[in-house]
């Protein structure tokens, strides 16, 4: 059969399509599996890590498919977000258009590499039905207190008149019109994702071996708990500010063992000792100057500048050594952390010491270290030294005393604290969700009336790049107020996107004839959820996987969900790379997958991709493997025809076949057995050793003369390599077989089962031994094997003939 694939591939495509072969069936009683990928963003065109990503996907849900499981495998979209304004202001389009003719460009790249989405399942989290649940969320939320408004710092470039993004901040400087850029204190919305943080940690345990464990890992380090004692040191001369007098700093500390090390305390610029002392004129110009630029530079660029600090002149006292302790300001001291302030002990602190080197800070060991330490400071465990009375003490327990010291004085407490901040979910940006809230000079703010949802975005705006086109917009933000009527004006920002990707895998289960009534369908959830397997790029490791977690414990609390972990595995694809780095504009070396699908078919991307690599690893692109893998689906097609047209497997009568033949079912059958191990989430569907089991089994069929087993063979590796290049695999199988629908094959344990033969060792003759060894067995191997089996015999002898009768004997002449 001449292969090609542009004639196959659209045929077996559209009926796909037309039969509705991929739709998830309404049988709640069937077993189910969500097999679900990251929802892409429409940046215009598919790139070679979705094609990665759905391949792998795209796998799974057909095995499971053959298997007779109801499965849903979803596509949708990412919509909104900054690219489509970039390229509004670059090409002056609208980003309405400019996103859904990206979304059918990419669907329809996605259609011809065959993968079967569940397409009556689609979603486009820029529609604004999706908005009118969102902003029902939202109000929800809000309602419950778990969102909030306050002010919080944000890139601002006073030429755009303009909030930021952080991308949009390059080397300080605005990626648009290179004004350096300014923090700027504005009001925002808060999600309060910090009343989850002990269950978002505590739920990781049940995804222990589900998820992979760098994942994990780093959820943990994001939520961040740490324990410790917080305590207040006392002003050496108390400062009155206004009418009231500040007497105390407070700090927290991980380490209280350390107390008697302290050399300095330091403050975050915008603590409020710091803006106090301003305030009283208590500082120098100089020093405010200071303190201002380190307020408008970003934390994220403070943490990776170098150590900055500058001296308050002013004192607190050690509360165990009544010391005088200098306050300084530090660049590395975060305001939303702890208290905003820190006790510093550079001789165990690598932060603290560096700061203290630069400034001719004391630095005063009172730790003995217990292992070898070539740091000029030490972090790990010993015994205190130059603590008075804890001196001697292991450093573990003396954390212990020092903490119960304290908290019997009433002069501090034990203290849990959280890196994790709140999720600032607002956006001063035109192509987002509307935030559905409503500023009324008298009822204060108040959500949009559900009957009104959704606040929908205007379209007439105009995108510059230069302040929020919500907010110019002629008439957008003047409305009523839902509570008195009144003039009031509608909140102007929109959504972080993470707030869409956070709901959508739920809202696939919603089928569409329910979607303009509920947001959520709870009869499908609860069918459907939890996700089976979720894949995706790491670089979502952290924020994504954090969010949608959290959403769902949240539609969990509102009542919508009883789901409270969203994905039950995780897998997480490596990098598609070439020429050894990764595959960017910038570098070069992209290969697009329209070009490969032109050239050799979806078939022979989809086997290349998931034959170079196992999907947890890197993938490098290797155009002669491509080839290869074009040139064995070439070889399946022609060889085809020497297998016999069937309706069933036929019944083979083992005794009947030669060595050979029993050779090639068990290849095929080795293969089968392994295609069902393969597709298990602890196996790590590792698809290139199915693969290679795959090219074997046919080498072995090619070395065999039985139709019978030619067809049998056929019949199962079409089977097996479904799921992998469907395109093929149904047009063989219709040809040849007439079995359009592929079920699960019964593995024939017999074909499996090694023959073995029993070969007699003589040596001058005499028998010394036997070997078992399977039928016609190479001859060296079989020397290797008789050589070792009578070592004794021959230790100090000298070999001068060796002499192979196949199947039956080996004989060594000695002397
Ligand atoms: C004294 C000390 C001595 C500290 C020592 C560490 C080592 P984690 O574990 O991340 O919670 N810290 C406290 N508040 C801070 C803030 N707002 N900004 C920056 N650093 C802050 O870190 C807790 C430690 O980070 C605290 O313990 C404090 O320094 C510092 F040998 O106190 B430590
Ligand atoms: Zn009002």
């Amino acid at each position: 059969m001449e292969y090609n694939p542009r004639v196959i591939e659209k045929k077996w495509q559209d009926f796909w399509e037309s039969s509705g072969a991929y739709e998830p069936q309404d049988d709640k009683t069937l077993p189910k599996k969500y097999i679900l990928s990251m929802f892409p963003y429409p940046s215009g065109n598919i790139h070679m890590g979705h094609v990665r990503n759905y391949c792998i996907s795209d796998a799974i849900a057909r095995k499971f498919r053959k298997e007779g499981f109801n499965v849903l495998h979803p596509i949708g979209w990412d919509a909104f977000g900054m690219p489509a304004e970039n390229a509004a202001i670059k090409h002056k389009t609208h980003p309405k258009q400019w996103t859904y003719s990206n979304i059918e460009n990419m669907k329809s790249q996605l259609y011809s590499l065959g993968f079967s989405f569940s397409k009556t399942r689609e979603v486009a989290t820029c529609d604004s039905i999706y908005s009118k649940w969102e902003q029902m969320f939202f109000i929800a939320m809000w309602e419950k207190g778990l969102i909030y408004r306050k002010k919080g710092m944000l890139n601002w470039c006073p030429n755009d008149q303009t909030v930021l993004a952080n991308e949009q901040v390059v080397e300080g400087k605005c990626w648009r019109c290179d004004t350096p850029v300014v923090q700027k204190e504005m009001y925002q919305y808060y999600v309060k994702i910090t009343d989850y943080a002990q269950e978002l940690l505590d739920d990781l345990e049940s995804l222990e071996g589900k998820w992979p464990s760098q994942v994990l890992t780093m959820q943990r380090n994001w939520i961040g708990k740490s324990e410790g004692l917080s305590f207040a040191f006392d002003l050496e001369n108390p400062l009155q500010c206004d009418e009231s007098s500040i007497s105390t700093l407070e700090v927290f500390t991980t380490r209280p063992d350390t107390i008697f090390g302290v050399s300095y305390c330091a403050l975050a610029p915008e603590h409020p000792l710091v803006k106090a002392l301003i305030k009283e004129c208590r500082i120098s110009k100089d020093s405010i100057d200071k303190i201002t630029a380190m307020q408008n530079t970003s934390e994220r660029e403070r943490a990776q500048q170098e150590k900055i600090g500058i001296p308050l002149g002013l004192n607190v006292i050690h509360p165990l050594t009544h010391n005088k302790i200098p306050l300084w300001v530090a660049n590395f001291v975060l305001m939303g952390y702890g208290s905003g302030a820190v006790m510093s002990v550079p001789a165990h602190d690598e932060r603290d010491y560096e700061f203290a080197h630069k400034y001719h800070l004391p630095i005063l060991p009172v730790i003995a270290p217990n292992e070898e330490n070539d740091l000029p400071y030490y972090v790990g465990d010993g015994v205190l030294i130059n603590s008075c009375e804890y001196n001697g003490l292991h450093n573990i327990e003396a954390k212990k005393q020092i903490i119960a010291y304290f908290e019997k004085s009433g002069k501090g407490k034990a203290v849990v604290n959280f890196k994790l901040r709140d999720w600032g979910i607002s956006r001063q940006r035109y192509w987002g969700t509307p935030i559905p809230l409503i500023h009324c000079e008298k009822c204060g703010i108040v959500p949009e009336s559900l009957e009104k949802l959704p606040v929908a975005l205007p379209e007439d705006v105009e995108i510059s790049g230069e302040g929020n086109p919500l907010d110019k917009h002629p008439y957008w933000k003047h409305c009523a107020c839902p509570k008195c009527g009144k003039n009031a004006t509608r909140e102007t920002d929109t959504l972080d996107t993470f707030v869409e990707s956070s709901w959508y895998f739920l809202r696939y289960t919603t089928p569409q004839n329910l979607r303009d009534t509920q947001a959520l369908s709870a009869e499908d959830m609860r069918y459907w959820m939890d996700v089976d397997e979720y894949i995706g790029g790491i670089e979502h490791a952290i924020l994504h996987l954090l969010y949608a977690r959290f959403f769902t414990k949240v539609l969990r609390t509102l009542g919508y969900t009883e789901s409270s972990e969203p994905f039950s595995h995780l897998l997480t694809q490596g990098m598609v790379t070439k020429d050894g780095a990764k595959m960017s504009k910038s570098k070069g070396n992209v290969v697009d997958p329209n070009a490969i699908i032109a050239q050799y078919g979806a078939d022979t991307a989809r086997l290349f991709i998931l034959f170079a690599a196992p999907p947890v690893r890197e993938l490098e692109w290797n155009d002669s493997a491509v080839e290869g893998s074009y040139r064995f689906i070439k070889r399946l097609c022609s060889k085809i025809e020497k297998a016999q047209k069937i309706q069933a497997l036929p019944n083979i009568e083992i005794q009947s076949l030669s060595a050979k033949e029993k050779y090639a079912r068990k290849k095929v059958y080795e293969a089968l057995k392994k295609s069902n191990e393969t597709f298990c989430h602890a196996n790590g569907y590792t698809f290139n050793t199915l693969i290679a089991a795959c090219m074997e089994a046919l080498n072995a069929l090619n070395e065999q003369d039985s139709t019978e087993v030619w067809s049998e063979g056929y019949f199962i590796l079409l089977n097996i390599l479904e799921p992998i290049i469907p395109h093929i695999c149904w047009e063989l199988s219709q040809e040849y077989f007439n079995l359009a629908n592929f079920n699960t094959i019964k593995i024939d344990e017999n074909a499996l089962k090694e023959d073995s033969i029993v070969m007699a060792i003589t040596i001058n003759g005499k028998r010394r031994g036997e070997i078992q060894v399977v039928p016609n067995a190479d001859s060296k191997q079989v020397l290797e094997l008789a050589k070792a089996e009578i070592a004794k015999w021959i230790a100090d002898k000298n070999i001068i003939k060796e002499i192979v009768v196949p199947n039956k004997l080996v004989n060594f002449v000695v002397q």
